[in-house]
């Protein structure tokens, strides 16, 4: 039997790792998206099937995480065996400036889903996947952190998902429904959204490699993440979703790394070794054999309350779903980095030729 499977964020990193994923297993997908000015499905145009040929198996409906009628018709629809809610403002240090609308789709757009399976009476039938975060650990209260890890969230998308990782826990407790929250650590990949900051930091190091860039301006430098890659992670969720019952989990890869360390690892790949001196705000990266400034911090990108250290423990995940990170972070680096070294190239081939703009506008941004 064919199954069906609903992913919500379709369009973002994760959305078309996971609907690669389960088209390679066999699974019809359904996805949502937004309705944009501009064209918003590059990272999955190469899975797109035209369906005016028989037997496509990736199909999008326009949808939104604010708009609870086009969610319950999307579900009663496509009637799917499984969701997989990753839709979400995804962007912690925007959810300072949207902290409303980031609680509308992250926190009650994932209540808006539950309920469309509970009206449409598929709460017993359809198996539903939330994606949680590690931000929900927030302040630090005891490491490595775990599934039974007090949660103490340090923003408005960290707020917003702790309403969502509670109400995914609350219906299946209520209602007997297959509910799963993955509590996934950072994982990254080369579709990765620009503002994050190892893509900010890969795509920066590709373009000042190719001259198209002089500098790279960062926030704090001293936070600690636990970064894996995308590609393991929705392998991660496909398998918690095909446990006997709904549970929770922590897909991490046990090891963390400072900014700092990710961006000296990045310049190593094009062959830049980073001298660090100066502290705080005053902190420069220079190249050690030219003297150039490379990196500096600007403190517009330090947050109002940050986290500053975060290191999971995937135990459960290896124990139970037989599920660990595969990727080094050494291997993510080069991989990200390589991958940018031929995205930049192409905007810059693309560019006219009397075109002043930088290369990367991100420079200036998240
Ligand atoms: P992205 O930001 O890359 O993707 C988010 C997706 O959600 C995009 O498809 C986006 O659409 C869509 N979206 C945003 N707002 C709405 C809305 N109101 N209605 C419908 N769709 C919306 O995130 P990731 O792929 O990295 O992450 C996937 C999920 O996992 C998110 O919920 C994120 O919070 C969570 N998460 C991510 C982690 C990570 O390290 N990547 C770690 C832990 C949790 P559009 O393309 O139009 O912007
Ligand atoms: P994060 O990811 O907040 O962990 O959330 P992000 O890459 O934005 O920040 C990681 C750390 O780097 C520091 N930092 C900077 N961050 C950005 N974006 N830009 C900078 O210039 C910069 N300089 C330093 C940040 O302060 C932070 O400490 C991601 C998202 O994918 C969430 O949706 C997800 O839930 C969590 O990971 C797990």
């Amino acid at each position: 039997m064919t199954k069906t499977a609903l992913i919500t964020g379709v369009t973002g990193q994760d959305g078309a790792y996971l609907a690669e994923l389960l088209l390679a297993k066999g699974y019809d997908v359904h996805g949502v998206k937004r309705r944009s000015s501009s064209f918003n499905t590059a990272r999955i145009d190469h899975l797109y099937q035209d369906p005016h040929v028989t037997g496509a198996r990736l199909h999008l409906h326009y949808g939104d995480m604010t708009d609870s009628t086009n969610l319950i018709r999307i579900v009663q629809e496509v009637k799917p065996d499984e969701i997989y809610n990753l839709a979400a403002q995804s962007h912690v240090q925007v959810s300072f400036d949207t902290a409303e609308y980031t609680a509308n789709a992250d926190a009650i757009g994932t209540l808006r889903l539950l309920e469309a399976l509970r009206l449409l009476g598929l709460a017993e039938t359809t198996r539903f996947y939330q994606a949680s975060t590690s931000e929900l650990y927030g302040l630090v209260q005891q490491v490595p952190q775990s599934e039974t890890t007090p949660f103490y969230p340090r923003s408005p998308y960290g707020v917003a998902k702790l309403y969502a990782y509670w109400i995914t826990v609350n219906y299946r407790e209520a209602y007997g429904m297959h509910a799963s929250n993955g509590i996934l650590f950072n994982h990254e990949s080369p579709l990765r959204g620009e503002t994050f900051v190892t893509r900010k930091i890969t795509r920066a190091v590709s373009a000042i490699h190719l001259g198209l860039q002089d500098m790279l301006w960062l926030g704090n430098l001293d936070a600690k993440r636990d970064w894996g890659h995308a590609r393991d992670y929705v392998e991660g969720m496909w398998r918690i979703v095909q446990q006997d019952k709904g549970d929770d989990f922590v897909l991490a890869t046990g090891e963390t790394n400072t900014v700092r360390t990710f961006v000296e690892l990045a310049f190593a790949e094009v062959g830049i070794t980073l001298e660090w001196s100066g502290t705080g705000v005053d902190e420069v990266g220079r190249c050690a054999k030219t003297g150039k400034t490379l990196v500096k911090v600007d403190p517009r990108y330090f947050r109002p309350t940050e986290v500053e250290l975060l290191i999971g423990d995937p135990a459960k995940a290896k124990r139970v779903l037989g599920w660990e990170a595969t990727t080094t972070l050494a291997e993510l680096v080069s991989e990200m980095v390589r991958e940018d070294l031929k995205a930049v190239a192409r905007e810059a081939e693309s560019r006219r030729p009397d075109e002043e703009r930088p290369i990367s506008l991100y420079a200036a941004k998240g």
